[in-house]
């Protein structure tokens, strides 16, 4: 069952794996094995070589994973995917491989706060050189690609503050100046935007958010042509990070795909009433959520988002103080970081996903220290507005 014509939740649930191939099992087995036998002494040789088919190692491949990797190729609309043991391991795994001392990278100037920090901290101590630029601006890549650089990478919607890019703009840019377009698809999931559909080389996700969607697990992928996806696997995890995923958490997240689509449906549903009815409220300053109309990138999210998502950003008139007592008095939303889980999840970037940018990277990457995140989950949504509002309506 491998076209490309069945219907998103079709693939979601089935593309992959055939029960009957497995003794009948509706589900996929847990292969728990950390290696394989081989049948004469050629055959391992053989595969090592790469001139035979067969799983070698735990390291490099197993077949759990194998049928979610199927399955997330699919659904990216791409060749290949490769899981991996989280977001990060997935990152990790497509710039070791990629990169080299001199090397350049472009980002935008908002990521993920260990995106941030693997770039402009890390990967810097191996003379890998980021310059973050707004690319919520596509002209701002042309005039920062130089001959060196060999990697462009953005989340769209960015994390905390629901930036978008123009994927299809960025990646015509790219492809003129020879450069790799990676994006981070994490709050959107295949099932609201397809970044390699619109020219994108890359796509990564941290699987631990919608795709598994139970907050149960930790989990990465990365889908691209098969020919790089191969290197990912055979220099980035195999000898590089070895950050494989584990057979029962390729089955999780195997488990979470099957109910992707309704899930994100929800998210959005939920998100979009709740983003306007904070909107209107007087104690909110601003609300970050590419819905509104005020949103920056409103018309680019109408045109590359099937919906608007499940993430909210907001500051209150009353700064960090006021958002700190509005997340404290909140008593169904849960404070936690993480997001895409069936609970709604509230916390503060600046002290907690984003504390590896200092006071001044935040002013210059473009969020406040009373910018608040909100993770819109699976609950009633009337449930939701009562547990906001009166928050909201608490503070003095
Ligand atoms: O290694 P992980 O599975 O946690 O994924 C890393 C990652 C990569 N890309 C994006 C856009 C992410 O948001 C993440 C993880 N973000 C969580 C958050 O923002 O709440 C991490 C909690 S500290």
């Amino acid at each position: 069952m491998k076209n490309f014509e069945l219907g998103f939740s079709t693939r979601a649930i089935h593309e992959g794996y055939d029960p009957l191939d497995y003794h009948g099992a509706l589900n996929p087995p847990v292969f728990l094995t950390s290696t394989y036998v081989f049948e004469r002494s050629e055959t391992g040789s053989e595969r090592f070589a790469g001139a035979a088919d067969g799983y070698i190692y735990g390291r490099v491949g197993n077949p759990t994973a194998a049928v979610l990797e199927k399955r997330m190729a699919s659904l990216e609309s791409g060749e290949a995917a490769m899981a991996t043991s989280s977001g990060m391991g997935a990152l990790t795994s497509v710039l070791w491989t990629l990169l080299k001392a001199g090397d350049e990278v472009v980002a935008d100037k908002t990521l993920y706060g260990c995106t941030f920090s693997l770039l402009h901290h890390q990967l810097a101590r191996f003379g890998i050189k980021t310059t973050f630029v707004d690319l919520t601006e596509p002209a701002n890549l042309a005039d920062a690609l130089t001959s060196r650089c060999r990697l462009v990478l953005a989340e769209t919607p960015s994390n905390p503050n629901m930036r978008l890019v123009d994927i299809a703009a960025l990646a015509e840019i790219c492809r003129r100046k020879g450069a790799l377009l990676l994006i981070d698809n994490t709050f959107c999931t295949p099932y609201l935007q397809k970044p390699l559909a619109l020219g994108a080389d890359i796509v990564v996700h941290s699987a631990t958010k919608y795709l598994g969607g139970h907050g149960d697990l930790l989990a990465g992928i990365v889908v691209s042509r098969k020919e790089l996806v191969d290197q990912f696997r055979f220099v980035g995890i195999k000898e590089m990070n070895g950050s494989c995923i584990s057979a029962f958490d390729a089955f999780l997240v195997l488990r979470g795909l099957k109910t992707l689509s309704i899930r994100m449906d929800r998210h959005g549903e939920n998100a979009s009433k709740l983003a306007h009815a904070l909107a209107a409220h007087p104690a909110v300053e601003t609300v970050y959520f590419p819905g509104l109309t005020s949103h920056p990138q409103h018309k680019l999210a109408l045109r590359q988002m099937k919906n608007m998502g499940g993430m909210i950003a907001l500051e209150l008139k009353g700064g960090l103080g006021a958002g700190r007592v509005f997340m404290d008095n909140v008593a169904l939303a849960t404070r936690a970081v993480s997001l895409g889980d069936a609970e709604t999840l509230i916390q503060h970037p600046a002290s907690m996903t984003h504390a590896t940018y200092s006071p001044e990277e935040r002013a210059a990457h473009g969020f406040t220290d009373g910018l608040i995140r909100i993770s819109v989950g699976l609950e009633d949504y009337d449930d939701l507005r009562d547990d906001f509002l009166g928050s909201l309506n608490r503070l003095k």
